[in-house]
């Protein structure tokens, strides 16, 4: 079994049941959920001009390997109408994996931790919600730790 952190975020239709509904499927195709943090509305990052998206975090435990897991995210963001979608622009869901335990794995169709999350309050304060004390593997510094960090460098 492996600890997973999963990302949620919709901006598209009814955005809260969109990460419910990617939440239950998830439960359903071999990812145990036990925790979900609040759902957060956040302004769109990247691109300023789309609707304001709900963000949410996960802990799941699996017997799913990343790249299983990956698949099975993928397959689930297309169940819910997912199509092709323009970088940083409206998704119907997006999930992203965040950690899969302390894994470090950098490859052209996966990379954990999940490049982006040290750079986006929208990862880091759901995540921060459910998973304070988690370790970063790559700065051994905990999820709470790097969430101060990144507000600070905002913010000094
Ligand atoms: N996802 C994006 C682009 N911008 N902004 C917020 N607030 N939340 C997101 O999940 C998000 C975004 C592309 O994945
Ligand atoms: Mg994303
Ligand atoms: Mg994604």
């Amino acid at each position: 079994m492996a600890i997973a952190h999963i990302g949620i975020g919709s901006n598209m239709g009814d955005k809260k049941a969109n990460c419910l509904n990617a939440i239950e499927a998830l439960k359903t195709h071999g990812v145990a959920i036990k925790k979900i943090s609040s759902f957060y509305e956040t302004e769109p990052w990247g691109i300023k001009d789309q609707p304001s998206f709900i963000n949410a975090a996960l802990e799941a435990e699996t017997v799913l390997s990343p790249l299983e897991l990956l698949e099975t995210m993928k397959s689930i963001e297309a169940g819910l109408g997912r199509t092709e979608t323009i970088k940083w622009g409206p998704r119907i869901i997006d999930l992203d994996l965040l950690f899969y335990d302390d894994l470090v794995l950098r490859t052209d169709i996966l990379e954990i931790p999940h490049p982006h999350l040290y750079k986006r309050d929208f990862v880091l304060m759901p995540l921060n919600e459910i998973a304070p004390m988690k370790k970063d593997p790559v700065s051994s510094k905990s999820v709470s730790e790097l969430k101060e960090e990144y507000q600070h460098a905002k913010n000094p």
